[in-house]
């Protein structure tokens, strides 16, 4: 869990050797609802890529309209496009309905499926938080930004990957 003491943006670059990472393809798809939030998430995840040696024309950045449909484009990108991996950014703010159940399970558990459909790493950076202030301490505020912490995650998901398939 992220807090002000421990979150994975502190750990940037950990296990990551940047000289591998100019091969890599990957998608990154972000929310419009929340749009500061998940444009700072973006932001973040696309500048962290870019230091660990991604090259700014193999990062392929698309949007949709909110957190519900993230699934469908993360697809979409690993369908049609060469991503080998798909950051997916949102934010799910805790309103007065059931909206943010539904939103945030339903897209909780696109993002599973579509790990294992397939079989590519597809990063959950979505915030799901009880009001607006938790979420700009997680967009670059106190506790980092969830953005490059998810940018972080897919490079280790890849040399993971790449390390597994060597062993064969
Ligand atoms: C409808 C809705 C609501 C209430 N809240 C959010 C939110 O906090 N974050 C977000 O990304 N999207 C929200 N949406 C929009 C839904 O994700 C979706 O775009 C619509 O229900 C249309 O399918």
């Amino acid at each position: 869990m992220s807090t002000a003491n421990n979150n994975l943006s502190i750990v940037k670059g950990k296990n990551i050797d940047p000289n591998k990472n100019s091969d890599y393809v990957i998608g990154i798809i972000w929310a419009e609802w929340n749009t500061e939030i998940t444009s700072a998430l973006k932001d973040g995840a696309y500048t962290t890529l870019l230091q660990n040696g991604v090259l700014p024309e193999n990062i392929i950045i698309k949007t949709v309209p909110g957190a519900f449909e993230l699934t469908l484009g993360a697809q979409w990108l690993a369908e049609y496009t060469e991503a080998e991996a798909v950051i997916c950014i949102g934010c799910v703010i805790q309103g007065e309905t059931k909206h943010f159940d539904f939103i945030c399970n339903a897209v909780a558990q696109g993002i599973t499926n579509l790990n294992i459909e397939f079989s590519i790493p597809f990063i959950f950076g979505v915030l799901t938080t009880d009001n607006l202030e938790q979420a700009i301490d997680r967009a670059g505020g106190k506790h980092g930004n969830k953005g490059n912490e998810a940018a972080i995650t897919v490079l280790k998901m890849l040399a993971l990957e790449e390390d597994i398939m060597q062993e064969d």
